[in-house]
């Protein structure tokens, strides 16, 4: 499993860990750049003096490139990018905005800059702008979603832009990455998967409720606030529902969700916690090495091209 991003971005496989926010910290981001992948550390909510000592941790962890994703919507945002202009992190990846007004302090660090993206228009601009890759997020991804499937989106980016695509939502096995090829993406982000690894960091009810979640269980609320969030159904998820549909006011909706990513990853509430988690939740059955998943990723590929290759040949 080779690609433009191996060469790109200094990599074995063009397996990208996602960027989750409290979950993706040094410790997960060094297991999956040591495995050969791309691990990533989240900014999230957090302030930049957060960032450089989880910069320095992954250093100390691993020698291999690992990047670093910036949520947007933080208050931090723009402290965490002069952040990064100093650091000359690998990578650097965005969610849930436009990071136009960042991508050339980046480059001149000489940081590849891969947007996540929820449509075609948005990919395009990036590229204009001078991104390097971006990630085409589909609806089937956990934390703050965009509309359109993976199946949908992929092949329409790749068809729009000439950057290298990376494929993410919903996948979580070989089947998942093997489709995502096949659509024209030069790569994968995971994340769900990565969070039940033995490296994460997560408190393990979190895990735990990824595990016994089944297809249906990963749903969508915040869709009347703007900001559609995908996580595992619990009591919060409930609440949401009720409120939403009660016509409750924006402050009165986002002040439940304000902390409770927090509350599901450090002090493991599964009741009133945000477990956010894609819809591959329900295929995640076990918590293992970063290693041991990246491995079966790739072992696997084999058996589905070649029934692929039976069917099409
Ligand atoms: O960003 C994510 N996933 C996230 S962010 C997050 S923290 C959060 N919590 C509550 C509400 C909002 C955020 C949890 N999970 N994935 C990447 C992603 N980016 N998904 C969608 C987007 C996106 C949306 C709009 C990217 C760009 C965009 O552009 C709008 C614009 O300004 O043009």
């Amino acid at each position: 499993m080779y690609s433009e991003l191996c060469e790109l971005l200094g990599i074995r496989y063009p397996i990208i860990q996602g960027g989750m926010a409290w979950v993706a910290t040094a410790e997960l981001a060094a297991a999956v750049s040591e495995a050969g992948g791309l691990g990533l550390i989240a900014a999230g909510n957090a302030p930049a003096s957060y960032v450089a000592e989880q910069i320095a941790k992954a250093r100390a962890l691993t020698d291999k490139p690992f990047g670093v994703n910036v949520m947007l919507l933080s208050p931090f945002a723009d402290e965490v990018m002069a952040l990064l202009y100093r650091e000359k992190v690998a990578v650097v990846t965005t969610g849930a905005g436009n990071p136009g007004k960042y991508i050339a302090g980046l480059k001149a660090a000489g940081t590849k800059v891969i947007p996540v993206i929820p449509s075609v228009a948005l990919a395009k601009k990036m590229e204009r702008d001078g991104a390097d890759a971006v990630v085409a997020e589909g609806t089937e991804a956990g934390g703050h979603i965009g509309e359109l499937t993976v199946m949908a989106l992929v092949p329409q980016v790749v068809d729009a832009v000439s950057i290298p695509v990376i494929a993410a939502g919903g996948i979580a096995d070989s089947r998942g990455v093997c489709a995502a090829l096949a659509l024209g993406a030069a790569g994968v982000q995971i994340g769900t998967r990565f969070l039940c690894s033995a490296e994460c960091t997560a408190h393990d009810n979190y895990k735990q409720a990824i595990i016994a979640a089944k297809d249906r269980d990963a749903v969508v609320t915040g869709r009347s606030t703007g900001h559609p969030v995908r996580g595992v159904k619990n009591k919060l998820t409930r609440e949401f529902e009720r409120l939403e549909a009660a016509g409750a006011s924006l402050e009165e909706i986002e002040a439940l969700g304000s902390g409770a990513l927090r509350a599901a990853v450090v002090d493991g509430d599964s009741e009133m916690g945000a477990l956010m988690a894609g819809q591959s939740a329900g295929m995640i059955n076990d918590i293992k090495p970063c290693s041991q998943i990246i491995e079966e990723l790739v072992a696997g590929l084999g058996d589905v091209t070649s029934r692929v290759g039976k069917l099409c040949g």
